[in-house]
């Protein structure tokens, strides 16, 4: 009867569906948080699946999302790629995100470069959107899988990682590139049934540690979590709270956040795929606590977080991010002259043939998307080429405008995977005054 329910909620019967929450690329590892800066504005960051890898070994990169109401999400694109970490050669898995000391960090691992051992890196923005810059590895981290970065009330910040059934922590020094040594506890054996990807929560005093764990020999995972009255430990073992579910991948990861006064657990499944892969895409209901404090288990549903038919997610893409987003900035520049700009600048200078902007858009599976530009052209019209992979080659005119300002050019198709969207010059004439391009906005569509 379950499998009957679940290829009925994949085939698409008129339910509601929240679940999966993102539905145009693959995600995992979820890390949800709302910051001190805008408590009514949730985010989350996950890891990101390869269309079709069906294993982890082929992942390299990290993604950003928000949202204010749970139905209308934003893509705020690639927010750091092994490209961009100096370091390692391959594995970007699980991460968590935080907010310390009026920045944004992320925390992560990759394997070392040489090495083929996992270690935990950092990396920094101004921003919560990312990109983040890489700083280093974390000294005194030794295998450092599947990172969460706790920061207490106080203001100190814990530490913890683990995989292949054991789980450390510990406290980190104030620029979080080391751990206190004499802080370092093994909580394997506190955390029954712990394979990995540790995430900690704070409520009424009381810490929660939940993980991914194995019960003897079996795969897939379930959900355990346990608690203590110290960030250290030691912790009490509670429970299983998501045991195995229709659709759900082998591995399962996620955390929990309070948002608008709702507590809720963001995890993964294999639904979008089919449920018959390894490649997975975020989830999210509702958590429940009884009166002693304890949680109550959750069973994954269609619905998940709001009444509304489908969540909608809206790809925002910053020209200026560049490289560090997996675009590319030729013979054009960043500037913040011209007023009004999304991010923290725009792109602009395009005076030569083929000097261009572009921008890198990953989605699970091909789809039509409403393309949008934010673009000023205080001079006059300017005429560009946009060019969508090496396939949709096509004219625009953007008409004279003085601030910025979105056009909206209609559908167009992307691939399953990477798609790069070129912004490029148009004519061999020298360009008479200045145009300037901010983002680019990819609205997912449904027929329905
Ligand atoms: O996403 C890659 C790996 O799968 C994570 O690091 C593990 O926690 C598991 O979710």
């Amino acid at each position: 009867m379950k499998l009957i329910l679940f290829f009925l909620l994949i085939i698409g019967i008129k339910v509601n569906a929240q679940n999966p929450v993102f539905t145009h690329v693959f995600t995992a590892d979820p890390s949800p948080h709302v910051w001190p800066d805008n408590p009514n504005k949730l985010w989350v960051y996950t890891s990101h699946d390869e269309p079709g890898s069906n294993n982890h070994y082929g992942m390299t990169g990290y993604h950003a999302f928000s949202t204010t109401d749970m139905v209308n999400w934003t893509d705020h694109g690639r927010i750091l790629h092994l490209d961009n970490v100096d370091w390692a050669e391959s594995h970007a898995w699980a991460m968590d995100a935080a907010y310390y000391r009026g920045q944004y960090y992320l925390i992560y691992c990759m394997k070392e470069a040489g090495i083929g051992l996992f270690r935990t890196g950092i990396a920094r923005s101004d921003v919560p959107q990312g990109p983040f810059t890489d700083l280093g590895y974390v000294k005194g981290v030794e295998f450092g899988q599947d990172p969460a970065l706790f920061i207490d009330d106080d203001g100190s910040p814990y530490l913890f990682w683990g995989h292949d059934r054991k789980c450390f922590a510990a406290e980190l020094n104030a620029d979080l590139m080391s751990i206190k040594p004499e802080t370092y506890v093994d909580l394997t054996k506190q955390l029954t049934h712990v394979f990995e990807g540790p995430w900690v929560h704070k409520r009424n005093n009381k810490y929660y540690l939940t993980y991914p764990g194995l019960t003897p020999r079996r795969w897939p995972e379930k959900m355990f979590y346990a608690v203590a009255d110290k960030p250290l430990g030691p912790y009490e073992f509670k429970d299983v709270f998501i045991d195995d579910f229709e659709g759900q991948s082998g591995t399962n990861h996620g955390g929990i956040v309070t948002y608008k006064g709702k507590d809720m657990m963001f995890y993964h499944s294999a639904w979008l795929s089919g449920g018959l892969s390894e490649t997975r895409n975020v989830m999210a209901d509702y958590l429940h606590y009884d009166k002693n404090g304890d949680i109550l288990p959750i069973v994954p549903t269609k619905e998940g977080l709001e009444n509304a038919k489908r969540t909608i997610t809206t790809l925002h893409l910053e020209a200026e991010n560049g490289f560090a987003a997996g675009g590319e900035l030729y013979n054009v520049i960043v500037d913040t002259w011209i007023k009004g700009f999304s991010g923290k600048g725009y792109v602009t200078n395009f005076d030569n043939p083929y000097d261009h902007v572009s921008i890198l858009a990953q989605v699970a599976k091909p789809a039509k998307y409403r393309f949008i530009v934010s673009y000023a052209s205080p001079d006059g019209e300017s005429n560009h080429d946009i060019l969508i992979n090496s396939h949709a080659y096509r004219e625009f005119k953007f008409p004279q405008s003085k601030g910025f300002k979105e056009i909206d050019f209609g559908m167009v198709d992307l691939k399953s995977g990477d798609n790069l969207i070129r912004v490029l010059k148009r004519d061999w004439k020298p360009s008479k005054g200045e145009f300037a391009i901010d983002y680019v906005k990819l609205v997912q569509v449904f027929e329905d």
